[in-house]
């Protein structure tokens, strides 16, 4: 339970199916258009005088072998960070550049994850119960998904061998 709840914004697979490497896998699972993840958005107004927070529920899944995610994005104005606070589960705070730079950090409950001005930032559940975690930056960030919709980050994260594994995105251009 979240208090305050905050404005509910949903994403099912349909929402983003485009963003994982298996698309055959993707749309056989469309029949059931699974729920992906969920953000409750306390709403403050979109200025720098403000902070956002919100808390992102990531659930358990794959497409194909890549694990559940979320879309992924630059902030609007480039160099506004992020702080990211894991509350449950686990899994994979995955950052980029537009230089090409690359950087995975896991998360467990309790894990504080600095997303510094730049990155590109995109969150992966590696478990098999829900990823949650709070978010806060600020008010005047906003969210690119532009480039990443399409190419993607720099590598994928896969289930391998009963873990997870970072491979190269055939599709990412730098
Ligand atoms: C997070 C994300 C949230 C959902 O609050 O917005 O986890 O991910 P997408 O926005 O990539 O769909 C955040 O990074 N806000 O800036
Ligand atoms: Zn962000």
């Amino acid at each position: 339970a979240l208090n305050p709840q905050g404005k509910l914004v949903v994403r099912k697979l349909s929402d983003m199916r485009e963003m994982y490497q298996d698309q055959d896998a993707a749309q056989a699972m469309l029949a059931d258009n699974p729920l992906v993840y969920e953000v409750y958005n306390v709403v403050v107004p979109e200025n720098e005088e403000h902070i956002q927070h919100c808390t992102t529920i990531l659930y358990p899944g794959k497409v194909g072998q890549e694990y559940f995610m979320t879309k992924g994005h630059y902030h609007e104005i480039i160099n506004r960070a992020e702080i990211y606070f894991c509350l449950k589960g686990r899994g994979l705070l995955v950052m980029q550049t537009k230089e090409g730079d690359f950087s995975t950090l896991e998360m467990v409950p309790g894990t504080i994850a600095y997303v510094p001005p730049y990155w590109a930032h995109r969150s992966v559940n590696t478990g098999d119960e829900p990823f949650v975690f709070f978010a806060a930056y600020p008010g005047d960030a906003g969210h690119d998904y532009g480039g990443i919709e399409t190419e993607g980050f720099v590598k994928v994260i896969v289930e391998e061998a009963g873990r997870y594994a970072a491979i190269d995105n055939p599709k990412y251009v730098k």
